[in-house]
């Protein structure tokens, strides 16, 4: 679905149209991938708009910044707050919102450190990710034949914009295979994460997910399923987990901002049988949450 246009983009320090929100075909970062971003997403709650835990993927994108020795221009309080007048002055009521931190236009070559760092920051309406049905009937997926990039290789923990190259194969092979997401397996193995969500499981009332040493971003969608089952009285274990763990399981489903709370109904042709209640719950008060329907996760939204 092609990205639908708003008014409005800000670029280094200016809201600028968004048919103008342009860069050099010599940009550093288009030529090897050395930009850091983040995907939020902003709800209409009760309250008004709001920005789920806006202030922790700001964080996010300032620990991206500094694995790649990159000077962020502006403070997080900067562009926490042109995050919500970007989203004022735009309209919007709910939408997906896309910073980007990137070596920009100066040399080439590989040492960037002559080139600007440049931010921009758009917001669009953005449906969902995995298609309407994903929520209620699940989605299909194959384990990739690519493995998830190694901390030692690429840290896993950078939302870094050259490492979904390595996502970009992953999906490209799940989409020609017929599938609709593809999990990735870990350097040594084990279950890593999707193309771009986190992976859990559920055995037996226990919800299992890969820790963070399986080559994971950490994904706050996943720090915030983890506290809400906690909250329900739900087992959480972070652990190694291996191809049948997920052939065997009850559940699968994954979480992430932009696919929000998916179950997956299928794995390389091993059927996971319906009922799915754990991920059920879990999608349920996860909606509620981000709407603001539950005044104890009160501190998630952040008004615009
Ligand atoms: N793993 C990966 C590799 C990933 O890209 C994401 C988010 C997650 C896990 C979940 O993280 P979090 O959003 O903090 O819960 N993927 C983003 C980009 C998707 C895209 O197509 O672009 C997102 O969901 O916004």
């Amino acid at each position: 679905m092609p990205i639908p246009k708003v008014d409005k983009i800000w670029l280094n320090g200016n809201y600028v149209n968004w048919d103008e929100a342009k860069v050099h075909v010599l940009t550093h970062a288009l030529h090897y991938g050395s930009g850091v971003f983040e995907g939020i997403r902003a709800y209409e709650t009760l309250k008004g708009t709001a920005v789920f835990r806006l202030t922790d993927h700001i964080k996010r994108l300032f620990k991206s910044a500094k694995i790649y020795l990159m000077e962020i221009p502006y403070s997080p309080e900067v562009l926490i707050d042109v995050t919500k007048e970007l989203i004022k002055i735009n309209n919007l009521k709910s939408c997906y919102i896309r910073p980007i931190v990137f070596r920009g236009y100066g040399e080439m070559g590989l040492n960037p450190l002559n080139c600007p760092v440049d931010v921009a920051i758009a917001v669009w309406p953005w449906g969902a990710y995995l298609g309407e049905e994903s929520f209620k009937h699940g989605i299909r997926a194959m384990i990739s034949s690519f493995h998830r990039i190694d901390p030692n290789s690429l840290p896993p923990v950078a939302k870094a914009t050259g490492q979904y190259i390595n996502s970009i194969l992953a999906k490209l092979e799940a989409v020609y295979s017929e599938y609709e997401e593809a999990i990735l397996l870990d350097y040594r193995g084990f279950v890593s994460e999707g193309s771009g969500e986190n992976i859990f499981i559920v055995k037996d009332g226990v919800i299992y997910t890969p820790s963070t040493t399986s080559s994971i971003l950490e994904g706050i969608t996943r720090d915030t399923v983890i506290k809400i089952a906690r909250d329900l009285g739900i087992e959480v274990v972070e652990r190694d987990l291996v191809r049948s763990d997920l052939f065997l399981a009850d559940e699968v489903f994954c979480t992430g901002t932009a696919a929000e709370v998916v179950p997956i109904r299928e794995i390389d042709k091993r059927i996971i049988e319906e009922p799915w209640p754990i991920t059920r719950k879990l999608q349920e008060k996860f909606f509620q949450i981000v709407r603001g329907e539950d005044e104890k996760y009160q501190d998630w939204l952040e008004l615009v």
